[in-house]
């Protein structure tokens, strides 16, 4: 059996700190019958978006096999599931809430209480209503102020239940690759609108703190983003310089105004039709205090300079890789969280997505995806040598429970630790489930 191991005093080999799974609601629940149409739904049909055609009708049928899931959950011994909502499941499109999706959660969040595990909600993980895009959907300013209407009702109904909510899963994906490159839902490709849509989404971010600090004010409430660090290819300053630019543009747009109240100084530099309107008093309330930040990820990535568009990202032969591509550099980890803690002033930390694509190889009956278990082993260390640092992290997640609907790859890519045979809806838990539910296990009281 392949086991993780961290440092011998390390506090993640306590049972203070957090240990968690996470999904999110279109790539797993399937269930569109009971729910509105959201813009992935639209996307998934829209010929040549997903690599396989494939869709999230069915998914891994977690709206019908939730109670079984959580009995896997439970077996793997975490402390949480991060879970997101599905706004189109929970909203109608009166405005008014769907009390059958309000059941549905309920019950989940029922259960996880029963079995004694925290549940962290994420309340927007890219299924945006269909009806809101079709109104312009991030672009239009009013989709904030109706993502805080929701964001209310969601509080409303349930309360205590919740341990922990994130009002955004990774809006730099939603805005960029959204609005801006066009790979993801709901798939404009123009470079005038992914950083109108990146605003909105911040605004919507900072109103609906606005709102858990009033009507939730006993969760821990905060946000989840993605980081890709930048690196250049040489030495040479220009390279440095196109790595610099690159990270303001994709990592830093989204910490800096939640966190500084301003954004990176490139905004200035971006012709005017690129730029967000930021009316009075925006900053503010994209600047609430936060109880905690969530931070996902997964690769590195490298730039060298050029001169049409200031960077080019490139890739580096002869590296390791993941599934889908993504180099395998742990060390980016540790440096990514050190500098966010210099230049920033964090709340606390937790690592809300961390995992690796693998196409899982099946030895006897069992999942042997070792590659995976090397990848987690790695990272694992690296968030430890980051905590051995200062940075003040306290929990981790693991992407994904299952494997699930990957967005644009559809189903091909798996991330999880537990593998989904589509045809029959079969779980088995791989060697990466095993060996993080020892680490798990391994844990004392300090
Ligand atoms: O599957 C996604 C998830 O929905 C958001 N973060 C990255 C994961 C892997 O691509």
């Amino acid at each position: 059996m392949m086991k993780l191991s961290l440092p011998k005093n390390s506090p993640m080999r306590s049972t203070s700190f957090t240990y968690g799974v996470a999904t999110a609601s279109f790539q797993i629940e399937g269930g569109v019958e009971d729910r509105l149409p959201c813009i992935w739904d639209t996307f998934c049909a829209t010929p040549g978006k997903i690599a396989d055609n494939s869709n999230g009708d069915i998914a891994c049928d977690h709206y019908h096999r939730w109670q079984d899931d959580i009995e896997i959950i439970s077996s793997l011994g975490v402390d949480a599931y991060r879970l997101s909502l599905s706004w189109p499941r929970l909203i109608k499109k009166d405005g008014s809430i769907n009390e059958l999706g309000v059941s549905y959660y309920l019950s989940i969040l029922n259960r996880l209480r029963d079995k004694g595990i925290k549940a962290y909600v994420t309340l927007y993980h890219w299924d945006l209503p269909q009806h809101l895009e079709d109104d312009g959907g991030w672009l239009n300013r009013a989709t904030a102020y109706k993502f805080q209407d929701y964001v209310k009702k969601v509080v409303l109904a349930f309360g205590n239940k919740v341990h922990s909510y994130a009002t955004l899963n990774e809006p730099f994906c939603s805005a960029y690759l959204g609005y801006e490159a066009g790979i993801h839902a709901p798939g404009h490709a123009d470079v005038n609108y992914g950083k109108k849509a990146a605003h909105h989404l911040l605004l919507a971010h900072g109103l609906a703190m606005e709102t858990l600090k009033k009507y939730s004010p006993d969760t821990e409430n905060g946000i989840v983003l993605n980081f890709t660090p930048a690196y250049p290819e040489t030495d040479s300053v220009r390279d440095k310089i196109a790595a610099e630019y690159a990270d303001d543009y994709f990592n830093q747009w989204y910490i800096k105004p939640i966190l500084d109240g301003e954004y990176p100084a490139i905004n200035q530099q971006l012709p005017k039709e690129q730029q967000p309107e930021i009316l009075p008093g925006d900053m503010e309330i994209i600047s609430q205090p936060l109880d905690f930040l969530g931070i996902n990820f997964y690769t590195r990535a490298v730039y060298r300079h050029n001169l049409a568009n200031i960077y080019e990202e490139i890739q580096l032969p002869n590296v390791d890789r993941t599934d889908i591509g993504w180099e395998i550099y742990p060390q980016a980890f540790t440096e990514l969280l050190v500098s966010l803690d210099t230049r920033y002033t964090l709340p606390p930390v937790f690592i809300t997505e961390n995992g690796a694509a693998m196409a899982d190889i099946c030895i006897n009956g069992e999942v042997a995806d070792y590659g995976r278990v090397d990848y987690y082993d790695q990272h694992l260390s690296a968030v430890a040598q980051a905590i051995s640092q200062g940075v003040d992290i306290k929990g981790y997640f693991a992407w994904s429970l299952m494997d699930n609907f990957e967005w644009a790859e559809g189903y091909r890519k798996r991330f999880g630790i537990v593998h989904v045979d589509y045809e029959t809806q079969c779980r088995t838990i791989k060697a990466s489930g095993l060996a993080y539910r020892n680490l798990i296990a391994s844990r004392t009281d300090k």
